[in-house]
């Protein structure tokens, strides 16, 4: 039997990595859409830290192009595409609202634009986000919680939602959304809290800081591990019918909380490293997001796996290991 072909947008990122590793693991052929970058040595970095860099089938291509995504949808051929490219850091959202716009929201229609034209037996995935509450409507959200976008970014990832949902219903494309609350991994994005935090703490225990520069600690988020995370996505894409899905662990946490289980690691107490600094507030803050993945749970089969303080270990641990390494990530 000839191998299933993937195509991953976002294939650099913390996402795309951990699903080309299980894509690769389940024998795909994966193929990933790679952006040009000044830095090509370190592009791949994540990929290399899974050790599946030569595994993946890179092809030059962005996703506000959309000539370029035709062309590769029709050369590839996929089964199945993921859409997890986007401007994904909310706070940059508010500098830059239209490149969020553009490649956040347009480019996943743009995205599915090229599998409509040239591969409408592709299932297709959208990278959806817990951030479309924003300003939450029910205490705890599910698929049927109203949104409340509360930034540039949740505003294009709304719209990249209802296009999603509009092109199942219009065209009848294997189109399905997993609405992913927070995950995390020790491949995500230094800009994103939980890393910040956890780098800082390795920093700190090495005796190369002294102190963590944080926003909003009240701030409560549903955080989970990436790796688990992908695998919802892979399970929506191998259901008879698409469909929408919340992914969470149904645990909501503080920002001040996680500060204390990473610090509590490596014996160290919190609050003598942790000071607020109001450059790292938000325009607009999404106070609490807390997630109910029944519908996931029953309809694929799929629980998380990993709880927050294995979590936080894990990263914490693999902070420590770069940093002693002088890695970079
Ligand atoms: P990352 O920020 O780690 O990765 C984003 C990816 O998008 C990178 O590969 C990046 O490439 C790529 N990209 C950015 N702009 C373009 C462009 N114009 N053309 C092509 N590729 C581009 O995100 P995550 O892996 O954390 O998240 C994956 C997806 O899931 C994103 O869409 C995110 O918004 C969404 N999401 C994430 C959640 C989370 O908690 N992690 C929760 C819910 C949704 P490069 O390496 O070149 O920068
Ligand atoms: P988020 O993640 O905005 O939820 O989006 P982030 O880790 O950036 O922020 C989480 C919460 O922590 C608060 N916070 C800080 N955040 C950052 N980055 N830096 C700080 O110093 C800091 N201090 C406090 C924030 O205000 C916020 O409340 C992530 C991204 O992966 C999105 O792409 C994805 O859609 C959502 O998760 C679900």
């Amino acid at each position: 039997m000839t191998a299933k072909k993937a195509l991953i947008t976002g294939v650099t990122g913390q996402d795309g990595a951990y699903l080309s590793k299980l894509l690769v693991d389940k024998g795909y052929e994966v193929h990933g859409l790679l952006r040009r970058s000044a830095s090509a040595d370190v592009i791949d970095a994540r990929l290399k830290w899974l050790g599946i860099a030569n595994k993946v089938i890179y092809h030059d291509g962005n996703l506000v192009d959309l000539s370029c995504l035709i062309r590769i949808v029709e050369d590839v051929a996929p089964d199945e595409v993921y859409n997890l490219a986007a401007q994904s850091f909310v706070k940059s959202s508010w500098q830059q609202p239209l490149l969020t716009g553009s490649v956040t929201g347009l480019g996943a229609a743009n995205v599915l634009e090229a599998v409509r034209i040239a591969r409408p037996q592709a299932r297709f995935y959208q990278a959806s986000s817990s951030e479309m509450y924003g300003l939450i409507q029910e205490p705890i959200q599910s698929e049927t919680t109203p949104f409340y976008p509360r930034s540039p970014y949740a505003v294009a990832k709304l719209y990249a939602h209802w296009m999603t949902v509009n092109y199942r219903e219009s065209f009848g494309l294997h189109a399905s959304s997993g609405i992913l609350f927070n995950h995390e991994s020790p491949l995500r994005g230094i800009e994103f809290v939980t890393r910040k935090i956890t780098d800082g703490v390795a920093r700190i225990k090495l005796g190369l800081q002294k102190n963590i520069m944080l926003g909003n600690l009240d701030a409560k988020r549903d955080w989970g591990h990436a790796k688990d995370y992908v695998q919802a996505m892979w399970l929506m894409l191998q259901q008879e019918r698409p469909d929408d899905y919340v992914v969470a662990t149904g645990r909501t946490t503080s920002v001040r909380t996680f500060c204390e289980l990473a610090f509590a690691h490596v014996g160290l107490t919190a609050e003598d490293h942790i000071s607020v600094d109001p450059r790292f507030m938000r325009p607009a803050e999404v106070d609490v997001l807390h997630g109910n993945s029944e519908k996931a749970q029953k309809a694929l089969g799929w629980s998380p796996e990993t709880s927050l303080e294995q979590l936080v270990a894990e990263m914490v641990e693999a902070d420590l290991v770069r940093l002693k390494r002088h890695e970079h990530l």
